[in-house]
């Protein structure tokens, strides 16, 4: 059963989604992926995200741009966290969307990533997931670790080489 629903309001939304989704299949993350629209499709969605719970879903990721209320509808119907991710828009940067999923009423909020944050909304899911489950925990742990040491490994190459080695 999926753990994580992944869900967007335009497939042309689906390169900054698949940024979450990647994170997923890399943590061994069961999960699903809809493309459902909160504006074209109301009934569609409704149905979605009040059966998301039935299915197993813990989590929910939803991504939206311009007037980008599915994350927040989402909140609204699942119970259970929402993390919403504005996408980058091409009238308003994307600040539309950001301004639409982050500015939610008291009692029902939405956890907001950056505009196209889509690799962060798979990390917060998974520590999410992370708190109940030790393997996932012991994933979470070596990911940290290897970013630490990648940029370790960054800055002993800028000690030994100069900055340079990174003009190349
Ligand atoms: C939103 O409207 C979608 O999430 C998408 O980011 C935006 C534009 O959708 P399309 O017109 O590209 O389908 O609902």
């Amino acid at each position: 059963m999926a753990k994580v629903s992944i869900v967007m309001g335009s497939d042309s939304d689906m390169p900054v989604m698949a940024k979450a989704v990647e994170i997923l299949e890399r943590f061994g993350v069961d999960y699903e992926m809809r493309i459902i629209s909160a504006h074209r499709e109301p009934d569609i969605f409704v149905e979605y995200a009040k059966t998301a719970k039935d299915r197993g879903v813990q989590v929910i990721i939803a991504g939206a741009g311009k007037a980008a209320h599915l994350p927040g509808m989402c909140a609204a119907i699942f119970e259970g966290p929402v993390i919403g991710i504005p996408m980058k828009t091409s009238d308003l940067g994307g600040v539309d969307s950001l301004y639409s999923i982050v500015q939610m009423p008291t009692g029902v909020p939405v956890a907001t990533v950056a505009i196209n944050g889509g690799a962060n909304a798979g990390i917060l899911a998974v520590k999410m997931l992370a708190m109940t489950d030790s393997t996932l925990a012991g994933k979470l742990h070596d990911f940290i670790v290897e970013q630490k040491e990648s940029v370790e490994s960054k800055d002993a190459k800028l000690q030994s080489e100069g900055y340079r080695a990174f003009l190349s």
